[in-house]
């Protein structure tokens, strides 16, 4: 980081992920990358300011495990509407396999990421309202070893 002043290093990060959002993006890592952004995009404008970098880093870093839970929170929800639905983590859930499958998991089934989703849901979903709230999501990671785990797991993946 040595010689990059504030400034720079916003405009940096901001125009490397522009170019990449401009291109069609296929399922690959480019596309958690995107989720990604948009989670460090706190102003959804399209471009990281190098402040807003440094803050989402920093939560992640040294964050309380409520901090990092919320956050997580944000990246799932896609459409920034306060509730995860099936649809978003979904494609977040896809996002990470297909990433992480070329690597880890060479023998996953193309159906696995949908039973991951059903279980997240299962465990999540404790009114059965079909959407997944911040409290529920909080309540259900902090009972859940597994699912704190691959808390574990997602951050590992940043
Ligand atoms: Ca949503
Ligand atoms: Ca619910």
């Amino acid at each position: 980081m040595a010689g990059f002043h504030g400034d720079n290093m916003g405009a940096v990060v901001g125009t490397l992920t522009m170019q990449t959002k401009q291109r069609r993006l296929s399922r690959d890592a480019s596309m958690y990358a995107h989720y990604l952004f948009n989670a460090f995009d706190t102003t959804n404008n399209g471009s990281i300011k190098f402040k807003d970098f440094v803050t989402g880093l920093s939560l992640l870093l040294r964050g309380t495990l409520r901090e990092k839970l919320e956050w997580t929170f944000h990246l799932y929800d896609i459409n920034r509407d306060g509730y995860i639905n099936r649809e978003e983590m979904t494609e977040i859930v896809r996002a990470i396999y297909d990433m992480m499958g070329k690597f880890t998991y060479p023998a996953l089934k193309g159906d696995v990421p949908q039973q991951h989703v059903d279980a997240f849901f299962q465990k999540m979903d404790k009114n059965k309202d079909g959407v997944v709230t911040l409290e529920e999501f909080v309540i259900a990671c902090q009972e859940d070893e597994t699912m704190m785990n691959s808390m574990q797991l997602f951050e590992n993946v940043m």
